[in-house]
This record gives C-alpha cells, sequence and structure tokens, in this order.
C-alpha cells in the first residue's frame, strides 16, 4: 500500500472537525497550557510560508503539550482592519467587509489544509461589531481614565496614503506602507498615555521570559534617559531657556544653545536682524522628518537668533542657535552645544566657527588636569564621547566623568539653576487614523458638554456604509460626510453633538485579541473573570521550563517586527486593564509568560521573499504536490527556528521521503516478535524519546526530526520490529506529521486519536551512555578489567577499581605512589 497523502489528510481533517478533536473547556481539574500565535492579517494575497513556520512551531508544542496531559489553548483568528483592504475598496468600489469576508475563507482554507490543532469555536474577528464592541469599550476606559486625550501635535502625515502615521510607522523617513515621502502637519488626534507606564514597561520585563534580545529592543525602545534640566537666562529677557542633557559634567564646556525650529520661544528672542532668514529656516525644517534631521552624518544646518544667553555657572555669553538636529517633542526641545563631546555638536560648530572647547579629558591624558589649563590643539580637533576626567570646569576640575554628573547636579539643584531629570524617548501613541476601515472612535462632541462616551448600551457604534472610500483632501475620514450620521444628539443633555469620525489604528483590535479567545462568546463582557482566570492565572503553573514566571499566556510566538510596537502596546493595554480591576490580580500584570521568536524564510536565492522579485512560494501548491505532513516537517527541519532560512523545495522532497519510510516501517512491525530488552535499537529509542522531548520544548525543532530520522534508518535495518518501538516512533512524530501518524496509529487497531494518547517516557537506564570493558592496571600490567560507564571520572574509576577483590589483593600492604588515568581508556596504579 503506497503513502496517498491527499487522501488520508483530508480525511483527518474532517474526522477531526467532526469529533472536535481540539476544542478545549474550562476544567479546574486539569492544568491549562495557553499557546498563542500572531493572528493574520487576512491579506489577498493569502497564506506567505512564513505564517507556518510560526503556526507549526507553535502547533508542535500545543500537541506535545496536549500529550502531556494539559488542557490545551491553541487559537486562532483574523487581525482584520487595515489599510490593504480600504486601498483596493478604494480602486474597485467593493466594500472592504466583503473583501475581508473572502479573504478569511481562503486563508482558513489554507489553514485547515496544514492540520493545525486549532480550536476553530473561538475563531474571532477584529473588524467583527461583536468585536470590535468591546475595543470600543476598552478605548473609553482608557478615555474616563484620563489615558485618552485630544490634541494638536505635528504628525507624520504620508503624502500617498493621506494618512496621519505614528512615529513607528516611519522607517528611514519614509512611509512604512506605501515607501512614500512623510511631512510633517497639525493635526488634532487621540491619543493614548503609554508614556505613564515607561517605567513599569521596563521594570516588569524582569517577570517575563522572552528572548534577551526582545527584552533589550523593549528597552532601547522606550529609551530611559538619565540627565538633568538646565536653566539658561537670556539677557534682557524675562524667561529662561530650559535645555535637557544627559552629560551635566559637560557644562563647561558648552559654547551655544540650541533650540528646535518648532520650540515655543524662538519668536520671542528673535532680534530684528536675523527674524528673515530664522522665518526661512523653519519654514524648510517642517518637511523634513525626525530621522533626517537628526541622524548623525547627515549634514546640519541651523541658523543663528541674534541672541545670547548667559552660561549659569560661569556667567559667560553663549549665543542661542535654532536648528533642525535638536527635535521638539524630546526633553525640552532645547540642548546645551558641547562640540568637544557631542558628535553632532561638533560637525554644527565646525560648521559655523563656533567655539570648540574640550572639558573632559580621556583617562590616559590625566596629566592635563587642573582648573586654568592651556590645553594643545589636538584636544579640540576632534570629538571625544567617552567618560574621562574634567579640566577647566572650575572646582570640579580633576573629577571623573559619573562623579562629576553627580556632583555638578547637586550643584545645580542647591542654586535653583536645575535639577535631576529622567527623559523616555517612547512618545505616547496616536491613537487616531483618518480612515474609513477601523473602529470608529466611540465619543460625541458637544458645543456644552465637550467630549462625551458612547453610553456602553449603545455600542458598538457601527461603521456606517459609505459611497466613496478616500480620506477627504483635508485630511477627515471619508465618514465626516455622512451629515446624518455625524450628527447626533448628546448623551449628557441631548443637545445638538457630532459624533468622532477618527477611527483606530489597526493596532487597537491586537492589543487584547489574547484575552478575547479566553470567552469568545461572552455577549456582556469582554470575557468573563473566570474563564480569563482560568486561561491566564499565574497560580496554575505550566510547564517545568516555566516556572516562577508571571501568569499569563504560557507561550506566545512572534514576528521580530512586532517587539517594538505590538508587543509594546499590548503590554500596556493589558497593564492598563490590570490596573481598572478588570483583570483578576491572580493572572499578574503581564500578558505573556514567555517571548519567542522565529526566523524569516527567504526566497530560494536567500532574498527577501517578494511578490515583485517573483521569489514568493505558494503554500498551496506546495501542500498539493508534497502534502500537509512533509511540509510542516520541513519547515521545522529546515535550520535552526531563530534564524533567516532560505527556501529550498529539494528539502521538502527529502522530508516527503522520510514520511514514507515510516510508512514502509508500518508493514515490518510484527505485534509478537520479541527483541532482548536492551538491544541497542531499545537505547536508542529511549535516547530518541529524550532527546524529543527536550528539543521541543526549547524550539530546536530541526535537531528532534533528526534524531527521529536517525532512529528510522536504524528501525529500517532491522528486519523484525518491536510493536512498542513503533507505536513510540509513531507519537513522537506525531505533532511534526499530525494526518500520517493518526492514520498509522488507526492502523495499529486503536479506537483513540493519536494526539489524545499519553506522550511515551523514557527509561532513565536506558538513556546512559553505554558502559565498557575498563582496564584496571597495576603497574602497568592488566590485572582486572571492570564494566563501567565510558565517560567515567578519574575519581568513579579510582573508587571503583579500589573496590575490586583481585585489585585489593594485589594492594594488600602496599603504597600507592601515583594513579594514572586516560578517559575512556584505562586506569592505571603505580605502587
Ligand atoms: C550636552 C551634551 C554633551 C550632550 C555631551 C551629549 C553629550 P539621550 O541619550 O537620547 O537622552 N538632546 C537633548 N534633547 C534633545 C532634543 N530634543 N533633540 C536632540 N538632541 C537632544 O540624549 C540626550 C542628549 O541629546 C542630551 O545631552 C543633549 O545633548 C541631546 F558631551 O547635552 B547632551
Ligand atoms: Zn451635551
Amino acid at each position: 500500500m503506497s503513502y496517498n497523502y491527499q487522501e488520508i489528510e483530508r480525511k483527518w481533517q474532517e474526522k477531526w472537525e467532526k469529533d472536535e478533536t481540539y476544542k478545549v473547556k474550562r476544567d479546574s481539574k486539569k492544568k491549562k497550557f495557553y499557546a498563542l500565535v500572531e493572528f493574520p492579517y487576512p491579506s489577498g494575497e493569502g497564506l506567505h510560508v512564513g505564517h507556518p513556520r510560526s503556526y507549526t512551531a507553535m502547533d508542535v508544542i500545543a500537541r506535545k503539550c496536549r500529550m502531556e496531559g494539559y488542557n490545551v489553548l491553541y487559537p486562532i483568528g483574523w487581525d482584520a482592519f487595515g489599510l490593504p483592504a480600504e486601498n483596493y475598496a478604494i480602486k474597485t468600489g467593493i466594500h472592504p467587509a466583503i473583501a475581508t469576508q473572502k479573504n478569511i475563507a481562503n486563508f482558513k482554507r489554507q489553514l485547515k489544509s496544514l492540520g493545525f490543532s486549532f480550536d476553530w469555536s473561538r475563531e474571532i474577528n477584529t473588524s467583527d461589531p461583536e468585536y470590535y464592541k468591546w475595543t470600543q469599550w476598552m478605548f473609553l476606559q482608557f478615555f474616563k481614565h484620563g489615558l485618552a486625550y485630544k490634541t494638536k501635535m505635528a504628525i507624520n502625515w504620508c503624502l500617498h496614503c493621506k494618512i496621519g502615521l505614528a512615529n513607528e510607522e516611519v522607517v528611514n523617513g519614509v512611509c512604512e506602507r506605501c515607501g512614500g515621502p512623510v511631512e510633517k502637519r497639525d493635526k488634532e488626534q487621540w491619543m493614548l498615555r503609554i508614556t505613564q507606564y515607561a517605567q513599569r514597561l521596563i521594570d516588569d520585563l524582569d517577570k517575563v521570559d522572552y528572548l534577551p534580545q526582545v527584552k533589550q529592543q523593549q528597552i532601547n525602545w522606550i529609551g530611559r534617559s538619565e540627565g538633568a534640566t538646565i536653566e539658561f537666562p537670556i539677557s534682557n529677557f524675562q524667561f529662561p531657556i530650559e535645555i535637557f542633557t544627559t552629560r551635566p559634567d559637560t557644562i563647561f564646556g558648552a559654547t551655544y544653545l540650541v533650540l528646535a525650529p518648532e520650540h515655543p520661544l524662538v519668536g520671542d528672542i528673535v532680534t530684528k536682524e536675523q527674524q528673515a532668514a530664522v522665518e526661512a529656516y523653519i519654514k524648510e525644517a517642517r518637511g523634513k522628518a525626525d530621522l533626517e534631521r537628526s541622524a548623525e552624518g547627515k549634514e546640519k544646518t541651523g541658523v543663528f537668533t541674534g541672541s545670547y544667553v548667559v552660561h549659569p555657572i560661569s556667567g559667560e555669553e553663549m549665543p542661542v542657535w535654532v536648528a533642525d538636529y535638536v527635535l521638539p517633542q524630546y526633553g525640552t526641545g532645547a540642548i546645551m552645544a558641547v562640540p568637544a563631546h557631542d558628535e553632532r555638536d561638533f560637525e554644527f560648530a565646525k560648521k559655523y566657527s563656533l567655539e570648540i572647547r574640550p572639558v573632559i579629558l580621556p583617562p590616559e591624558e590625566r596629566e592635563w588636569v587642573g582648573e586654568k589649563i592651556e590645553l594643545p590643539e589636538k584636544f579640540a580637533s576632534a570629538v571625544y564621547v567617552g567618560p574621562g576626567f574634567l579640566v577647566n570646569s572650575q572646582k570640579f576640575s580633576g573629577l571623573e566623568s559619573e562623579e562629576a554628573k553627580q556632583r555638578i547636579t547637586d550643584y545645580l539643584e542647591k542654586n535653583k539653576i536645575g535639577k535631576e531629570q529622567v527623559n523616555y524617548h517612547l512618545r505616547d501613541w496616536v491613537f487616531s487614523r483618518q480612515r474609513y476601515w477601523g473602529e470608529p472612535i466611540p465619543l460625541v462632541q458637544c458645543d456644552k458638554c465637550g467630549w462625551v462616551p458612547v453610553p456602553d448600551g449603545q455600542l458598538p457604534v457601527e461603521l456606517p456604509s459609505v459611497k466613496k472610500y478616500e480620506p477627504t483632501d483635508t485630511g477627515e475620514s471619508p465618514l465626516a460626510v455622512i451629515t446624518d450620521w455625524v450628527n447626533t444628539k448628546c448623551p449628557k443633555c441631548g443637545g445638538p453633538a457630532k459624533r468622532e469620525t477618527d477611527t483606530m489604528p489597526n493596532w487597537a483590535g491586537s492589543s487584547w485579541y489574547f484575552l478575547r479567545y479566553c470567552d469568545p462568546h461572552n455577549e456582556k463582557e469582554f470575557a468573563s473573570k473566570k474563564e480569563i482566570e482560568y486561561w491566564m492565572a499565574s497560580t496554575r503553573l505550566t510547564l517545568p521550563f516555566m516556572e516562577g514566571k508571571l501568569g499569563g499566556v504560557d507561550w506566545y510566538n512572534g514576528g521580530m517586527e512586532h517587539t517594538t510596537l505590538h508587543l509594546l502596546y499590548s503590554r500596556f493595554w493589558y497593564k492598563f486593564l490590570y490596573d481598572i480591576g478588570v483583570i483578576p490580580k491572580k493572572c499578574g500584570s503581564e500578558p505573556y509568560k514567555k517571548r519567542t521568536s522565529h526566523g524569516l524564510i527567504l526566497g530560494e536565492g536567500g532574498e527577501k521573499m517578494s511578490k515583485s522579485r517573483g521569489n514568493v512560494v505558494n503554500p498551496d501548491e506546495m501542500v498539493e504536490k508534497y502534502g500537509a505532513d512533509a511540509f510542516r516537517v520541513y519547515e521545522m527541519f529546515m535550520g535552526p527556528f531563530d534564524q533567516a532560512i532560505p527556501w529550498d523545495t529539494k528539502g521538502l522532497v527529502g522530508c516527503q521521503r522520510f514520511l514514507e519510510k515510516v510508512w514502509q516501517l508500518g508493514s515490518k512491525t510484527s505485534k509478537t516478535g520479541k527483541t532482548s530488552k536492551t538491544s541497542a535499537l531499545e537505547r536508542l529509542l529511549h535516547k530518541t524519546i529524550k532527546k524529543v522531548t527536550e528539543d521541543v520544548e526549547v524550539m530546536k525543532f530541526n535537531t528532534a526530526i533528526a534524531a527521529l530520522m536517525t532512529f528510522v534508518n536504524e528501525m529500517s535495518k532491522s528486519n523484525q520490529l518491536q510493536a512498542t518501538s513503533y507505536k513510540f516512533l509513531v507519537q513522537l512524530l506525531a505533532p511534526f506529521a499530525p494526518h500520517l501518524t493518526e492514520e498509522l496509529w488507526c492502523a495499529l487497531g486503536n479506537k483513540e486519536s493519536v494526539h489524545l494518547t499519553k506522550w511515551p517516557q523514557y527509561d532513565k537506564n536506558l538513556v546512559r551512555d553505554e558502559e565498557i570493558d575498563f582496564p584496571v592496571q597495576i603497574n602497568g600490567k592488566l590485572r582486572d578489567t571492570l564494566r563501567l560507564p565510558v565517560d567515567i571520572s578519574e575519581d568513579g574509576a579510582r573508587t571503583a577499581a579500589l573496590q575490586s577483590e583481585k585489585i585489593k589483593k594485589w594492594l594488600e600492604g602496599k603504597e600507592i605512589k601515583k594513579v594514572i588515568f586516560v578517559k575512556g581508556k584505562l586506569i592505571n596504579i603505580v605502587l
């Protein structure tokens, strides 16, 4: 009988669906395991071969955990709001909801064809009003707790998409979506105060088990920075200019000040003579993106304001400049420039011939340290950014940088010139979009009452139908022209009011979807506390290697590209829900206990897979030609899970052959045949069980499969196989190749699904490394041989030798001079 994967795979997929094999219910008698993958955006292109890399990995883990007795939740859904569906609607006039439904149907067919053990009864869709009702409800919680606010701000505006972008969506100065130019525009925007959580988002990383680089990326993104704010008084002007610095130790090296072009004081301090030049400069700066303005190496530009400040300690006059390398939203939007010790200031000072005054000397130049030193030219001709010793810094001269920072900050505080300050690079989250295909923001503006939430009972605020999906040229959402939807009554006073026409960004629905999976059909709450507590609580410890961590989703695998945005947003969102008491305390304040990431799958030539390169591999075609099981095994076998690997169809063919071999082995199996208990094959079996069990736990899927391949090769050599070895093989392979193994399991006469059987256990005695005949010599002559493990240590061998009756006889009354031990070879006792 040949291995007809197409028939077998279809058959078992239908059976699992009918039997609801992977459906789970809360069961307080069982320990739970919650495995999560990032739900896909159902694009028109369908599934990419990269999706199943993550889905198969977590499917293997979920299936193994199920066999280990856990109550496993492995859900899936659709992150269905987003620009592509809207852009498609603009082109074709087809409603995004209809296009999205069609894409979902296609994705679902594809995912089902791969045999993932998702609990499909929990399928969710973020663009479903039943779902986004709760996204809106949560937004209102943010609003009611003062964490959502509307403000006029300079936003990144994509000229092509006509959409405001969050800082995160501007990559290398261009729009992340279309690659088009981005400029700054003032717009009223809804914001979420994620900055209020900055410190906790750093601190709580200690409580979770994330890949080290994932943690580091989050920390860098939040960008905590310790320093001081310092005030510089302006001659003939009432207000001082406040700057932020991380290097108060360099204060005596400050030779000029720089304001961001957007700084509110610019207009007040600029002199008549300089006014025209400054205005022209500001106009130009507005067109540039932040990164272009601040990158090192980019040519710096600026203009003198004509005004001077006074150095707060030395009393010297310093010119004030405007330059766009200083950004308005960070710190105070103003800096003291220290060209001798800061790259950008150095470039700028050279260009405009401003003074470069070294005040920090590297440790090896300590001889120059003092209060009034004539330094050689060389110190001012290159920038030195490292720590060192202070020079020409009044009474602080001679101090080391770190100590000087503290002493100078103390001095500033005592004299009320400045104070210690911690800043974060993280900005508040721009939470509104002027687009159609997103959750409407459920607020109403009343002339009398201001912004008023839509009452809970009236949620969801459903997206009304529009005729045209283009955003308007004024930048309003297409919803703004539907006057009978916009005009409404104020829920508070009953007077005339207008609905907010902005919608939410597509990060909204994905910020809490893992909570909805716990209780997806609940109509009264986003999820009941009971269900959340069961699936997310910390007290219900899961796998041994996760012990001691907080509660939450047990294991979340997803793309490295989501480390700074989705991961951070959803941690913030969850912490807020936790703080307002809608998440049970037992669950802890972090949503994900463990986070891992998979490497990308590249095109056959090693480049990124993309439509434009024409190197996209279609999963449908691969499944059709080689089968879902071979496809799954290949994706897990292709290379280390966390690394980027080029696709190679030859590798897939190899995996198919491996499965065929397993299929053929079935016919060689005898149900009665007995091989001796400790045969080499028996040992190899137990080592294989151990290897697969341990490797899957650390996502070394490729080496786990390699071990299975070795085992199968050895089995093929033997002409009669023990039924138990074969059964174990089928079980070990089940998480990787669920259809084939189910068929083989059934053929062995079992009624129950292999996926619900108990995971094989290995015998500790059989995984130990083999023993060898170990020679024991006395004065170089063989006197005994002992059965000892190959890897026995010197002490072990010595003890064993001294216990041997034969050896004891030779040693009687003699003194041991020394012992020569050759690992794995011999021991020689010299008398
Ligand atoms: C003087 C100085 C001397 C600085 C020196 C650096 C080195 P992080 O680590 O990112 O917080 N800075 C402050 N506000 C800025 C703004 N709005 N736009 C651009 N640059 C700004 O960096 C803080 C440092 O970046 C600050 O410390 C300031 O330059 C600059 F040897 O002050 B420093
Ligand atoms: Zn009102």
